[in-house]
Formats: structure tokens, C-alpha cells, sequence
């Protein structure tokens, strides 16, 4: 962290509900205590879900006729994880979506015990297929290739397995339980494939490295692409070029690990097939602090921009899932490319996701005096998009950084945001809005490389009845959290700007709208694929 003022000084906050207003609230609320309808009061209106059951990782997105294509990790017959299939749905516009049946599951003993996640390559000439993980007839992880049926079909309804599955299968110095989530494959000057799967050899996290003529028969390359000490297994690794006209210079490697997804930068050399790092995977760079993990990205060639979806898992109990009788969502996909100083990455919501945004309340130049709590009225509180921004009145009286305060997640868990700094505390907190029991309540923190000499301190965040998806500093950092407010749900939601530092800020602006549902309907187009419980 490089900037010249940290946020952790910056004690300003905008909070999605208050702890006190759902207590004093209590007594008029018994109605929800009795019937406590989860599967509908936590549901989304406009991030993705499917109707029912258990969703994790996104699988192998991208762009093809017009038609935009997201399959997922998904159990058809319960809200826990098991009996994974690649369920499919497609979209116009990556806001609006028609679920379509289930694209790939289980048929022969390379995937027998399950299709796990995996990536789709476009080839030269437009043709996408896709490369998966199978978990096989000994429950061993391998990879298989799955190609479209009929290539004039812009929905891609089926497709046919390779007869030649599984085409890589762990090596003798490989435990078969670790060894999965092919990424999408790219091709060097010389035409060959390249593809990496994640792994972990002799306890380091490794990205595999394997070359291909045909996409078909795949050598395993003598050094992985990147290994680290620093992750155990690598998983869901993804690797692709910030300039998205070539296949070579700044590259991203994404490994999932530890419930975080993390990032490291650096130069790939097509030549020498070399991806060099200056750091190795640190808890500085995450593409989201909060509840994020197994993400994806595609090229999105219709538009040029590179699309960041994810997996937000609940914080709620198992039992809980079993009674809502779902869990799991998708993020609001996310443009990402490389932030401005060149160190780190920067994400922002679809520009299509404004197309829901309805009833508008902004303001501008409003003081926030000392201990003042500003209710923003006149939108939905619990389905909105909040853009705002903060003017630091007296700079001069900001904290300087504690040379301890090296972990911002221990100091926000430690402080929160009602501990009273000079200039803040600013973020959402999970806690207040989730009075009930048996909940993940981890409380979130990160730094914002800014400098409020130069710029206003901008926070947005998308909410959505049970997730909060903030961006910081313009996207620079993001933190995703889930929610189950017992009390302040729909029009009980209120949103609150507040001030608990002991210095006057301004808010420079403030633009917030109610949003609309998103249309995501299921469409039956062929009978039920028949699927064996296991
Ligand atoms: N989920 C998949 C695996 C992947 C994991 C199985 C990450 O392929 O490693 O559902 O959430």
C-alpha cells in the first residue's frame, strides 16, 4: 500500500441497516419471527440464480452467435454440494437470463462420479469447446473435452464428448485428488495449444503446464507454468493477457485457495513459454476481500472487455440451506482490467446492469457532522445501487498509519465501525443487518490505494436482499458480503449514511436507485437428461 492516506483512517461509513433499528424494531415485527419464509425473503431480484439447489463455481462463460453462455456447478436434487452437473443458461444481455437443461453430466467412466468445473477455449474459426474435470470410475480427478453438437445452434443445446476421454490423466507424481479445473487453453506463435490445470505437488500449489497440436492428444511440460509455497492445492486457475489483442506480455494468474480468490501479475513470454513474477500470491492482491471464490473470466469479443464472474457462497448454516432450499449465487459480472499505477487490477459492474436502475435520490454537498447518521429515503433499501462520495473536510487532522496495522481484516474486525477514529470508519457491516444466530459474521477489511488529496473517496454497492457488493476507490478494492437481516428485510431495509469520526465530511455526492427484478426464467427446450443420485 503506497498511498499517502489509508482508508482505515478514513472512520466515514455508509451502512446497510442498523443493529438498533432492527432491536427496537422486534415487537412489530413477530409476523416474520413465526413463519420465517428464507427461501424467499434471501432470494435475489437481480444477480443469478438458479430456481432451486445447490450452485457453486462458474464454468467455462463466454460470448458465441450473439448469445452470451454461463454454465455452472450445480446438484440437481438438493441445496448441498454433490452430484455436480454443468447446468447452462444463456442470456441477450448478461442481465436477463433463460435457464436451459443441464449441458454436461455424468456418462462414462471418465466422469462418472461427477463433472467438475473447467473452461471453454474459442478455436481459430469460432468453434468453442470445452475442457472439464471428470471425477472417474476411481474417483480420480482427469480431464475431458466436450465439443458442441451443432455449431449453427446460437444456444449450443448439446453436445457430444470426445471419444477420446479422458485426455490427461494424473502423473505417477500426482495425487488424483488434486488435479483439476482446466483453464482456458491459448495458442502460441508456433500454433500449439497450451492449457494449465491446477494441482498441488509435494504440498505446493502448481499450475501444470500441457501443450497440444490438436487440442486432442496433450503433453505434460517438464515445469509447471507457476508453482507456489505460498498455496496448498491451486485451484480454478486462471491465466490470461491484460491487452486483449495479444497472448503474450502482462498476464493475470487468478488461484483460488483458502475460501479467497488471489491474483499475481506479471510478463509471459510466448517464446520461451516463461510466465515471470516479481511476488509470489500474498493476501495483498485479491480481486475481492469479502465472500468471493472459484471466479472465471471470458473475453467477451462482441465488446472487448474481460468479464469476472464468481461463486458467492451463503454464510448461513447447511440446515438453513435445507430449509430455503437453495444455496449459492453469482456476483454481478465484472469488467476488469489493469488499474492505472500498474499494480494491481480494477473491477466494476456490467455498464448493462444499469439498465434495471429505476427510482433515483441524489444529493450533493451535504456536511455530515460529527456522530450524524443521514437516512437516504426514497428508494428500495434492500434492492439498490448506491454510487457515493466523500470530501475530506480537514485532512490534516487524518491519523497516520500504525506501522502494526498491517492486517486491515484484524483492525476493521477489531475496531467496527462504531469505534471512533478521527477521519472514519467507512465500510458496510455485516453483523448489524444479521441479528441471527448461526451465521458467518466474519467482519471484512481492505485497504484502498487512494490519495484524497487527488480524489473524492467514491464507494458503490449493489444490494440485493441478501448480498452487498461493494466497490471501493473506483473497483481498486471489493468486498462481497451475504446477509440475512431477521428483521430489516424489504421495506424494513433502510440505508443509512453516517459519520462516528470526530471530524466533519462532506458528502460530495450521492446517487442511489432502486432497482428492478432481472427476468431469469427457466425454458425446457428436450426432456430431462436422466441423472443417477449418488
Ligand atoms: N469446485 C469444483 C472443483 C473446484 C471447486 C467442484 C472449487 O472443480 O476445484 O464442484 O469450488
Amino acid at each position: 500500500m503506497e498511498s499517502s492516506v489509508h482508508w482505515e483512517f478514513l472512520w466515514l461509513c455508509i451502512l446497510l441497516v442498523g443493529n438498533g433499528v432492527e432491536g427496537e424494531a422486534s415487537h412489530q415485527t413477530c409476523r416474520s419471527l413465526r413463519s420465517f419464509p428464507g427461501d424467499q425473503l434471501y432470494k435475489t431480484a437481480y444477480h443469478f440464480q438458479p430456481p432451486k439447489n445447490w450452485m457453486n463455481d462458474p464454468n467455462g462463460p463466454m460470448f458465441y452467435l450473439g448469445v452470451y453462455h454461463l454454465f455452472y456447478q450445480y446438484n440437481p436434487y438438493g441445496a448441498e454440494w454433490g452430484n455436480m452437473v454443468w447446468a447452462h443458461s444463456i442470456s441477450y444481455d448478461l442481465v436477463n437470463w433463460i435457464h436451459l437443461d443441464h449441458a454436461i453430466y455424468p456418462t462414462g467412466p471418465f466422469d462418472i462420479n461427477g463433472c467438475w468445473s473447467g473452461s471453454t477455449t474459442i478455436l481459430p474459426g469460432g468453434k468453442p469447446v470445452i475442457l472439464y474435470t471428470g471425477i472417474d470410475a476411481k474417483n480420480h480427478q482427469v480431464q475431458n473435452l466436450a465439443e458442441p453438437r451443432n455449431l449453427t445452434d446460437p444456444l449450443l443445446r448439446e453436445r457430444v464428448k470426445s471419444p477420446h476421454n479422458p485426455l490427461m490423466t494424473p502423473g505417477d507424481d500426482i495425487d488424483p485428488k488434486f488435479y483439476r479445473d482446466p483453464a482456458t487453453a491459448w495458442q502460441g506463435p508456433d500454433n500449439i495449444w497450451h492449457v494449465i490445470v491446477g494441482s498441488q505437488i509435494k504440498g505446493q500449489g502448481a499450475a501444470i503446464l500441457y501443450r497440444s497440436k490438436d487440442f486432442v492428444n496433450w503433453t505434460r511440460s517438464k515445469h509447471p507454468l507457476h508453482s507456489s509455497a505460498n498455496t496448498n492445492m491451486l485451484g480454478c486457475p486462471d491465466f490470461y493477457p491484460l491487452d486483449t489483442k495479444s497472448s503474450e506480455g502482462k498476464h493475470v494468474l487468478k488461484a483460488s485457495f483458502n475460501s479467497h480468490d488471489y491474483y499475481i501479475l506479471g510478463d509471459y513470454i510466448a517464446r520461451t513459454d516463461k510466465f515471470s513474477v516479481t511476488t509470489d500470491f500474498t493476501s495483498d492482491l485479491q480481486y475481492d476481500y469479502g465472500k468471493f471464490y472459484a471466479s472465471k473470466t471470458f473475453l467477451d469479443s462482441s465488446t472487448k472487455r474481460r468479464i469476472l464472474w464468481v461463486w458467492v457462497k451463503e454464510s448461513d448454516s447447511e440446515s438453513d440451506d435445507n430449509s430455503k432450499g437453495w444455496s449459492g449465487l453469482q456476483s454481478i459480472p465484472r469488467n476488469v482490467v489493469l488499474g492505472k499505477t500498474g499494480r494491481q487490477l480494477v473491477q466494476w459492474p456490467i455498464k448493462e446492469i444499469e439498465n434495471l436502475r429505476t427510482r433515483n435520490v441524489s444529493f450533493q454537498n451535504k456536511k455530515l457532522k460529527i456522530g450524524s447518521l443521514l437516512e437516504v429515503s426514497g428508494i428500495t433499501g434492500s434492492q439498490a445501487d448506491v454510487e457515493v462520495s466523500f470530501d475530506l473536510v480537514n485532512l490534516k487532522e487524518a491519523e497516520l498509519m500504525d506501522p502494526i496495522w498491517v492486517d486491515p481484516q484484524l483492525l476493521c474486525s477489531q475496531k467496527k465501525a462504531s469505534a471512533q477514529g478521527k477521519l472514519g470508519p467507512f465500510g458496510f457491516d455485516q453483523s448489524r443487518s444479521s441479528l441471527r444466530e448461526g451465521l458467518d459474521k466474519t467482519t471484512y477489511g481492505a485497504f484502498v490505494d487512494i490519495d484524497p488529496l487527488q480524489e473524492n473517496i467514491s464507494l458503490r454497492s449493489l444490494i440485493d436482499h441478501s448480498i452487498v457488493e461493494s466497490f471501493g476507490g473506483g473497483g481498486r478494492t471489493c468486498i462481497t458480503a451475504r446477509v440475512y437481516p431477521k428483521f430489516a428485510y424489504d421495506k424494513e431495509a433502510h440505508l443509512y449514511v453516517f459519520n462516528n469520526g470526530t471530524q466533519t465530511v462532506r458528502i460530495s455526492r450521492l446517487n442511489a436507485w432502486s432497482m428492478r427484478n432481472a427476468q431469469i426464467v427457466p425454458v425446457k427446450t428436450r426432456r430431462e437428461p436422466k441423472l443417477h443420485k449418488r
